[in-house]
């Protein structure tokens, strides 16, 4: 079985049962002058994910194994952003650089050019931060045999923790690849990873995609 150097351990898996997730690549968190970056964050942060994320997107697609993308946002009448969300991000449904900000359809809300999902590559919309709360990843994954989770995207301690956080207590096995994974806050990156895999991976295994790379051209 495939096998990668992780903390705080090897991270064992098999190929027919492990799914790669993409969370919130999106135009409005990773673009300059975008939504992100209007909030005072620095992007850059983000952006240095894409690169290594584009080299594991091609060999895990060259391998024919599935990918899963999320993006964060709502419908055009915000019915499904709970009040309690839309009074902390008042931003969110407002018009933007890249159109009205969140909201699904609009140029902002969709995946980021480098990283578009490409032929039948699921797509969830999901209004929450986790990627599992009122969306249908559960019965994807069922259906696929999925057992294991390659987890990227943005941010790190926000949308990636929340569903490492649901995946695990789903009894997934998530493997969090730090270069493909950012948050706007560098301590909250480097505490973030750490919390994952702390007291012998209470959420689960986190190791570079480099490690990954190898056991996949394996
Ligand atoms: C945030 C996310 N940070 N995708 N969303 O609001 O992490």
């Amino acid at each position: 079985m495939p096998t990668v150097d992780a903390s705080p351990g090897k991270f064992t898996f098999d190929l027919d049962t492990t799914a790669l997730l993409v969370i919130d690549m999106q135009r409005d968190f990773l673009l300059p002058g975008g939504f992100g970056e209007s909030l005072g964050n620095d992007v850059s942060q983000l952006r240095r994910t894409i690169e290594p994320l584009a080299a594991l997107l091609t060999t895990w697609r060259a391998a024919g194994l599935p990918v899963i993308h999320t993006r964060e946002g709502h419908k055009p009448d915000l019915s499904d952003c709970p009040p309690a969300k839309l009074t902390r991000a008042p931003k969110i449904g407002q018009p933007g650089p890249f159109g009205r900000i969140l909201v699904q359809g609009e140029y902002g809300h969709d995946i980021i050019d480098e990283l578009q999902p490409v032929g039948d590559e699921v797509v969830i919309d999901k209004p929450g931060k986790g990627a599992f709360y009122a969306t249908d990843l559960s019965e994807i994954l069922e259906k696929m045999g999925a057992k294991r989770l390659i987890v990227t995207g943005v941010t790190t301690e926000v949308c990636v923790h929340t569903t490492v956080r649901e995946a695990n207590d789903r009894g997934y096995e998530c493997l969090v690849l730090s270069d493909c994974v950012g948050s706007y806050f560098p301590e909250f990156q480097r505490v973030g990873l750490q919390m994952i895999a702390a007291q012998g991976g209470i959420f689960g295994w986190v190791t570079e995609s480099p490690a990954l790379l190898k056991e996949i051209a394996r």
